[in-house]
């Protein structure tokens, strides 16, 4: 594990008592790995508006656990019935399916709980009660969950585009864009400096995702940690079939050197903000 999974990971609950199963669940799927890419993008965007503090690490494990709670859910019989998440079997595999839809609503919960430990560690009130809001927003029907949504009913039906960029902007961008904008609330950025950082999200948002696209045809199960061809078993539009695969390189570029000129617009050192972007541009799992 490495220090950043362990400081994450000292926010999970304990395991024991009654809700043992579910807490274990939980724990398993946290503890399974990622790249914990909303943390850091919320952790670099703390710091480029001069934030030092311990109390946004709550908001650090906060997004994981919410990721974590929609990949569970995500991997469902019901969603997209994969049963190989981070080079695992998926949590309704290891734990059956009642108790991973319990271990994601208990995640996704838990993560609100979560953030609003930063209380307690001395964060101004106002800062973390907007970031707070800024987190369900994005999360929810206004964000994830309406992106899921709009993803799950046109599964295997022709997606028009304008309807396949919303599935990207919301399923997958909402979490990045709620990732950064929370990072920049926390360390007192004010509102045009909160929207410019929002604009910079929705493009890795973008980016983001076609890169998954692409990784889905391109990659290998063992480095990907999932099962790949996914999109195409579950019939699903995406900016590779739309578009192509060359045309969706190249807009994964572009959203990316369109995040990173944005980026240079604001003030502070932007240049590890900008490097963790790049990297994402040509990530291989
Ligand atoms: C339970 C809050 C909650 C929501 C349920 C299922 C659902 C609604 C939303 C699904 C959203 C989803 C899985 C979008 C795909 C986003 C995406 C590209 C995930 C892969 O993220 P990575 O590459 O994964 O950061 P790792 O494993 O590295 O963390």
């Amino acid at each position: 594990m490495t220090e950043l999974d362990e400081r994450l990971a000292s926010f999970l609950p304990a395991e024991g008592g009654q809700q043992d199963i579910v807490i274990r669940a939980m724990r398993d799927a946290f503890l399974a790995g990622g790249k914990r890419v909303r943390p850091r993008l919320c952790w670099e965007t703390y710091r480029l508006f001069g934030g030092t503090g311990e109390e946004i690490w709550p908001m650090m494990a906060a997004l994981e656990m919410i990721h974590t709670s929609s990949l569970i859910h995500d991997d469902l019989p019901a969603m997209d019935n994969d049963r190989l998440r981070r080079g695992r079997p998926t949590t309704w595999v290891s734990f059956g399916e009642d108790m991973a839809i319990l271990a994601g609503d208990g995640l996704m919960i838990y993560a609100f709980e979560t953030a609003a430990r930063a209380l307690s560690m001395g964060a101004p009130a106002d800062r973390v009660s907007a970031a707070m809001a800024e987190l369900a927003r994005r999360t929810g029907i206004f964000g994830m969950i309406g992106g899921q949504t709009a993803d799950v009913a046109w599964t295997g039906k022709p997606v028009p585009r304008e309807t396949l960029e919303f599935i990207y902007r919301e399923k997958t961008g909402a979490l990045l864009e709620a990732s950064m904008v929370t990072g920049a609330i926390l360390a007192g950025a004010d509102e045009a400096q909160q929207e410019a950082v929002r604009r910079i999200a929705s493009c890795v948002g973008m980016a983001f995702q076609i890169r998954d696209d692409l990784l889905d045809i391109e990659s290998t199960e063992e480095e990907l940690g999932k099962p790949i061809g996914s999109d195409e078993r579950n019939q699903k539009t995406t900016f590779v079939t739309v578009y192509g695969e060359e045309k969706a390189r190249e807009l994964v570029r572009s959203y990316s050197e369109e995040a990173v000129a944005l980026l240079g617009t604001l003030p502070g050192d932007t240049e590890p903000l900008a490097r963790l972007i790049r990297s994402l541009m040509d990530r291989k799992n």
